[in-house]
């Protein structure tokens, strides 16, 4: 096992951890507002997954629920802070709030599947225009069953785009338990549009890594679409008032049991835990706080046109 690259792996993973229990600490005193969507327990898709990203070459898009998407790929985390308390320091000045994240190539919305007919577009104009690179596109289940991302899925296997799918299959979507409300398998819908499938347990970040890269380099080099799905949960409510009264509770215990952040702590050595926790509490404080400490926009100055 390389253990220099799982404290890494561990580092980013307990930091989107510790944004988002900040977060909720910060709704739960009323500190912030509006909504949000944590991620806790799917720490190690985003950062087994987007460890493999060329920033200038490929394009990511994310999901109402995508601060460990963009937290693996930039580490920002007062500017995500920032842009949650609506200030102007924040990732998109504050304008977008915890679902509608822009920087760089990465983007995100908070329609269920919302970014997937974007994805499609954006690696078919790469692909006329002999552009390298891949489109890296989360989803979750529930987003599996709305229509326009079977129709994104179905151009994506017309025209053989360079997409990466991967969809997050945390058993829920709000409070609806997937499997109640779908017809057929995910599986046989993608394989129908002319997509290779890939189902895998999220269970252990290196194997994340070590499986997306193999995808990544494929899709780099064939130009063509594949469909990953990794199992996973999510161990904290649907956003922030949700008492969670659906939870199945055999899922439940199982992925208590096997949360992917504790299983990689447990493989490092204790004293690199402790180093790494301290400065990630840190550093997540700090944001914090300085995050509070800065400006509101400027309305009239943020309501003029972009150049
Ligand atoms: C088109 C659309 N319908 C409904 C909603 C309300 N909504 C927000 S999140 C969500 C559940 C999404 O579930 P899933 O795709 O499984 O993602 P998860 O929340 O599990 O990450 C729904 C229905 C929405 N945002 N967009
Ligand atoms: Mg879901």
């Amino acid at each position: 096992m390389n253990l220099d690259l799982l404290a890494r792996f561990y580092e980013r993973m307990f930091l989107i951890r510790t944004f988002e229990q900040t977060v909720e600490a910060y709704f739960a005193r009323g500190q912030m507002r509006g909504t949000t969507h944590g991620s806790i327990g799917q720490e190690a898709i985003a950062v087994g997954v987007l460890s493999h990203v060329h920033p200038d070459e490929d394009f990511v898009t994310g999901t109402h629920r995508s601060h460990g998407h963009f937290l693996a790929l930039t580490g920002r985390v007062f500017e995500l802070a920032s842009e949650l308390m609506g200030k102007k320091t924040g990732v998109i000045h504050g304008r977008g709030g915890s679902q509608h994240l822009a920087f760089g190539n990465f983007l995100t919305n908070g329609i269920t599947g919302g970014m997937l007919p974007s994805a499609v577009g954006v690696a078919l104009a790469k692909k006329l225009k002999g552009e390298p690179g891949v489109v890296i596109s989360f989803l979750g289940d529930g987003g599996m069953n709305e229509g326009h991302t079977l129709e994104a899925l179905n151009l994506a296997g017309a025209f053989q785009t360079p997409n990466i799918f991967v969809l997050e299959n945390n058993h829920y979507a709000m409070s609806t338990v997937t499997e109640r409300v779908t017809g057929g398998t995910f599986e046989s819908r993608v394989r129908g549009f002319g997509l290779p499938y890939v189902r895998h347990r999220a269970l252990d970040v290196l194997e994340i890594h070590r499986l997306f890269g193999e995808i990544y380099q494929r899709v780099r080099e064939t130009r063509r679409p594949v469909f990953l799905e990794f199992e996973t949960y999510r161990l904290c409510g649907h956003s922030k008032s949700d008492k969670r009264e659906y939870v199945v509770p055999e899922l439940e215990a199982y992925w208590r049991e096997n949360d992917p952040l504790l299983r990689a702590r447990r493989a490092l050595p204790e004293e690199t835990v402790r180093e790494i926790e301290e400065r990630v509490r840190r550093q997540v404080a700090e944001a914090f706080r300085r995050a509070e400490e800065a400006p509101f926009p400027d309305p009239a100055e943020e309501l003029k046109p972009r150049p």
